[in-house]
């Protein structure tokens, strides 16, 4: 397959000014009209003089030139296009296509779920509804008729404005809608199906009226009320934040079963997956709750950074998806607390990010190149990108940030654009130069800073010294030196800020931190006015998404743990101490753990009063994840890292009982469901310290986990508790697991979204016969490779949530897999490419298991008429 580079980029030798679209809607077969205005870009250069429309899995049935029906002689049908020879620079063409939605398994493009129809049109999935020039530098004004049975899909929807709805003679029903701004085809989206609306109000700044709609499926209208307010508070922030107001006369939301990712941003339509709507307090977690505000302002947040101004080619991607993530990361932070949400955010960069920039698909936040696009929405595109956003917000400061956003919706409103166009309205707004920050988006990788010190106690001077360097990333073996802002604090002995001086400098600033700037490969900071040798504490906040490495001791880990100021720093340094703890374990299997490690988590453990914030404390308490140790470690050792970290949560349980019952005691849930910040907070301690007391548990506390998974009072304390109780040792807890699974199964049968959550613990369980159940469980009824979530919830979770099955020796979890990647990738190409994952990182494991895993991406490469995207995942990893 043909790679696509960024510099062959060359801007479209034809727009389409104005679409209009006619749909006969059917299930099995859909008829779509379409009338195109088209002329030829002033500002292109001329090609050979025929029109190229992109266009997959359609059956053309007729073609007309400013109204004369072209005979065959005059265009041509390719497997992806369609050819219009020797077209006039101006003119109108009609296309009648037919499409089979029913037929339609990749979830892109026209395609059903359930009893309803609905699209997904991002990247490159409009070409499987109609003719087009099917990329974003083409905005066009699209107006929509979609006709369909009365009956069955009584709820026709599209983007922009509703226009008018008729019921025709024949029982079928006619709607139209106009969306009045131009876009690309990307953002084009229409739902049909017999739906029912959850609808609330929004007055915008300007004082105007929206209606806002939630459109489900009739059985889910009372799981709908968080997502609207989510809605509600996403668009305030927006006005508020951003100075951007909602610019059509109604904004609708539609949550479907069938989706490849998590929703999708069609201006005026928001097509989501279901999981990022539907939640009730006893079917979804707090996370699950937090997943939902956050998604559902992302996508509306896109009405701005995405839709009013998009991307010029699919390689700028990061330029709406770095910036959206960044608005909802902020917005989520305002909604609940910044310090816990940062720590969420940094974990998972490091535990998606990190490894990414390290392994075969490692790519810039402006990739150069790719096969399929579809493999490029990834967590450095939107992760490492909203990082690199938010390092030029926190450069510039709010105000000058603001200003240079405001400039940016000014200059380009209407436009399809570049992380250029967005980073020079920062450098203009902001007075500032950004030359080297570039690099940022040019660079794949993370940086390392190597950070060394020293202390001159006659003159009270302290050099820090930092040296930074990128590893190599394929194709990439030349790095150059980033502009890292560095944030650094300095601690007296009795953890109290210092001010933080620099040679040369007349007056000691406030105690507190310190942003410096890193331009060189090697750079040297002297503090002066210092009493004492101080404690570093160095990328306070995560103030640059890079490595640091300083020799800290385990006693000043355990000092940073207790007294840093920056609250991101605690927490760090109760992971550093934790993941070198663990890894020594891992190393030495009979070491036992040493005094000093529990009595910090003990310590932290008392600061469970009144006035803690106890959901930072479960942040603490929260060990490393088996996958990121592995990420620490030359070779990953899946069997000790997984011994070491049940043997160090054993110990935890057992040595801090009496504590652990006491944040048990304290933290109770209370009759009225609450969700709070401080009530979640509550919840992901107690549910924290019941995991530590289950590793090693009593009769008395396998009761209560029972009784709390009996209670059923929310869906956190179930899940929590049954994952405690399948997880459990049968010696401990009897058959309580196997009758909790059972009990959920027949509570929750009939709600999808919740009985995923059923096969995704049985996929991520320790046991030893976890992967003959997961075998037995794709038979089960319920289980079809059809429905992404399914196929998450249990392959996923088996492959990626599971390292110690999934990596057994014997290499039988390598080939499930690949099994099922196989079967997949012919159904849908971009869940089979997505499942790779696991599999490319292949050379970070002993010899047994890489031969045992390149095994299976060969067999997989060796397969005839593979997709694009699981073609380019695998090619790679080997390459
Ligand atoms: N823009 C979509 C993602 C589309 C993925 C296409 N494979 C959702 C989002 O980022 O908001
Ligand atoms: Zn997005």
């Amino acid at each position: 397959p043909p790679v696509i580079h960024l510099k062959d980029y060359r801007p479209p030798e034809f727009l389409i000014d104005r679409a209009a679209l006619h749909f006969d809607l059917g299930l099995e077969e859909t008829a779509v009209h379409a009338e195109l205005d088209l002329r030829r870009n002033p500002a292109a250069k001329r090609g050979d003089g025929d029109l190229y429309l992109d266009g997959e899995h359609l059956e053309l049935l007729e073609v007309a030139l400013d109204d004369r029906t072209l005979p065959p002689a005059e265009y041509e049908i390719r497997e992806d296009a369609l050819v219009v020879h020797r077209v006039p620079d101006r003119f109108r063409l009609r296309t009648r296509v037919l499409i089979r939605p029913a037929d339609n398994t990749a979830l892109e493009g026209l395609y059903v779920s359930g009893d309803m129809l609905c699209t997904q049109c991002e990247a490159e999935g409009f070409r499987r509804i109609t003719y087009f020039i099917d990329r974003p530098d083409v905005m066009t004004r699209f107006s929509v008729a979609l006709a369909a049975d009365a009956e069955r899909f009584p709820v026709l929807l599209a983007n922009g404005n509703p226009v008018g709805e008729e019921t025709l003679e024949d029982g079928r029903k006619v709607a139209r809608w106009d969306d009045p701004f131009p876009k690309p085809s990307y953002l084009f989206a229409v739902v049909a199906g017999d739906l029912a609306a959850v609808s609330d109000r929004f007055t915008t700044l300007s004082g105007r009226e929206v209606p806002l709609n939630i459109y489900v499926e009739p059985e889910n209208t009372d799981k709908c009320d968080h997502a609207m307010r989510s809605l509600k508070a996403a668009m305030r922030w927006d006005e508020e934040r951003y100075g951007r107001e909602y610019d059509l006369d109604v904004f609708n939301i539609v949550a479907v079963s069938h989706f490849n990712m998590g929703a999708m941003e069609n201006k005026g339509l928001n097509v989501f997956n279901a999981k990022y709507i539907l939640a009730r307090p006893d079917t979804a977690t707090d996370m699950d709750f937090a997943g939902i505000e956050g998604v559902v302002a992302h996508e509306y947040f896109h009405n701005w950074t995405g839709n009013r101004i998009t991307c010029r080619d699919w390689f700028q991607l990061s330029l709406k998806e770095g910036f959206t993530v960044y608005r909802d990361q902020e917005f989520s932070a305002d909604q609940s607390s910044r310090g816990v949400k940062r720590i969420e955010d940094v974990r998972m960069l490091r535990a998606r990010q990190f490894p990414e920039d390290a392994g075969p698909m490692a790519h810039p936040v402006r990739p150069d190149s790719y096969i399929e696009i579809n493999n490029f929405y990834t967590a450095t595109v939107y992760e490492k990108g909203a990082e690199v956003v938010r390092m030029q917000a926190n450069l510039l400061g709010p105000e000058r940030f603001r200003k240079g956003t405001d400039l940016y919706f000014e200059r380009f409103d209407g436009q399809a654009v570049t992380t250029e166009d967005f980073v020079r309205c920062m450098e203009e707004a902001g007075d500032i130069d950004l030359s080297q920050f570039r690099r940022w988006y040019a660079q794949a990788g993370t940086p390392v800073l190597e950070c060394a010190d020293s202390f001159d106690a006659h003159t009270g001077a302290y050099t820090l010294e930092i040296r930074q360097h990128t590893p190599t990333t394929p194709g990439q073996s030349t790095k150059l030196p980033l502009q890292i802002p560095f944030a650094v604090g300095l601690l007296d002995a009795a953890g109290a800020d210092l001010p933080v001086q620099l040679d040369g400098e007349t007056e000691a600033p406030a105690p507190g931190t310190r942003m410096l700037a890193l331009r060189e490969a090697v750079e040297r900071f002297t503090f002066v006015g210092l009493d004492a040798e101080p404690v570093p504490s160095l990328l306070r906040g995560f103030s640059a998404p890079v490595i640091v490495r300083y020799p800290y001791t385990d006693a000043q880990l355990t000092f940073l743990m207790a007294h840093d100021s920056d609250g991101f720093n605690r927490w760090d340094a109760a992971q550093s101490l934790s993941v070198r703890l663990l890894l020594e374990l891992v190393a030495e299997s009979d070491k036992p753990v040493p005094e000093a490690y529990i009595e910090a988590v003990g310590r932290a453990l008392k600061q469970d009063d009144a006035d803690a914030d106890q959901a930072l404390l479960a942040e603490v308490l929260t060990l490393p994840s088996e996958s990121y140790l592995g990420d620490q470690m030359t070779v990953v050792d899946v069997d000790g890292i997984h011994r070491a970290r049940e043997q160090l949560a054993a110990a935890i349980g057992e040595q801090l009982r009496d504590a652990l019952l006491g944040v048990l005691e304290r933290n109770q849930e209370p009759v009225e469901y609450d969700l709070s910040p401080a009530a979640m907070g509550r919840r992901a301690l107690r549910n924290a310290a019941l995991g530590y007391l289950m590793r090693a548990p009593t009769p008395d506390i396998v009761e209560r986990c029972r009784a709390q998974f009996e209670a059923g009072h929310n869906m956190t304390d179930v899940i929590a508790a049954l994952r405690c109780l399948v997880d459990a040792d049968p010696e401990h807890v009897g058959d309580a697991g196997e009758q909790a699974l059972t009990a959920f199964y027949q509570r929750w049968a009939e709600d999808p979204l919740v009985l995923d959550k059923w096969f995704g613990l049985q996929a991520q369980s320790s046991r030893p016969d976890t992967l003959e159940r997961v075998e037995g469980l794709l038979e089960h009824p319920k289980f079809t490779l059809t429905n992404p979530n399914r196929v998450r919830a249990l392959i996923g979770a088996f492959a990626v949530g599971n390292p110690l099955r999934f990596h057994a020796v014997d290499g039988a979890g390598y080939r499930f897999l690949a099994d099922r990647i196989l079967e997949l990738d012919p159904l849908n190409p971009q869940i089979a490419s997505r499942l790779l994952y696991p599999m490319t990182r292949w050379r970070r494991y002993d010899e047994i298991r890489q031969a045992l895993i390149r095994a299976q991406l060969e067999r997989i490469l060796e397969v005839e008429g593979l997709s694009n995207d699981v073609y380019e995942v695998v090619s790679k990893s080997l390459g």
